[in-house]
């Protein structure tokens, strides 16, 4: 009698817990807006070198105070991979990888994305204090995946 009344709490439990899992994904698909990429967030790894925007790496003013980074990664490098912006600056980072799974994370910020062939990772930061932050490829990808790295210089606004 007693065994069976413990089972039945711990069915209860695991489907408390399953409800619990299934309300964190609805919240971050419905509330964060988080998904998986789309067909748009798509690149040919093999191409990607040659066809715009990834072409022509680098940053762009999109407005004031906002720019747009396009960065491609490979082993072992950032292209660009040191960046210039005003302290203030909202920089919107567009990254992929033209061979093999790395990482990049800003330090000093909550940037951290996944750079996957094939797919194009997003994400924005704001630089509100001047002086240099480091980036790094945080996905071990070989030999010398240590000496991947770059960095933001935040200068003051003249
Ligand atoms: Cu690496």
């Amino acid at each position: 009698m007693r065994v069976d009344l413990y089972e039945k709490v711990w069915i209860a439990l695991s489907l408390l817990m399953l409800l619990g899992f299934l309300g964190a994904i609805s919240v971050s698909v419905f509330v964060h807006g988080i998904s998986l990429p789309g067909a748009e967030q798509r690149i040919d790894p093999k191409t990607v070198v040659n066809e715009p925007p990834f072409a022509t790496p680098g940053i762009r003013e999109t407005g004031p105070g906002e720019y747009e980074v396009y960065l491609l990664s490979m082993v072992w490098s950032f292209v660009p991979n040191e960046i210039r912006v005003p302290a203030g600056a909202r920089v919107t980072f567009h990254a992929t990888s033209r061979d093999v799974t790395h990482g990049f994370t800003i330090h000093g910020t909550n940037l951290n994305l996944m750079l996957i062939p094939g797919l194009v990772a997003t994400g924005t930061a704001t630089f509100n204090k001047p002086g240099e932050y480091l980036f790094i490829c945080h996905e071990y990808c070989g030999l010398a995946h240590q000496t991947m790295a770059g960095k933001v210089i935040v200068e003051e606004k003249s």
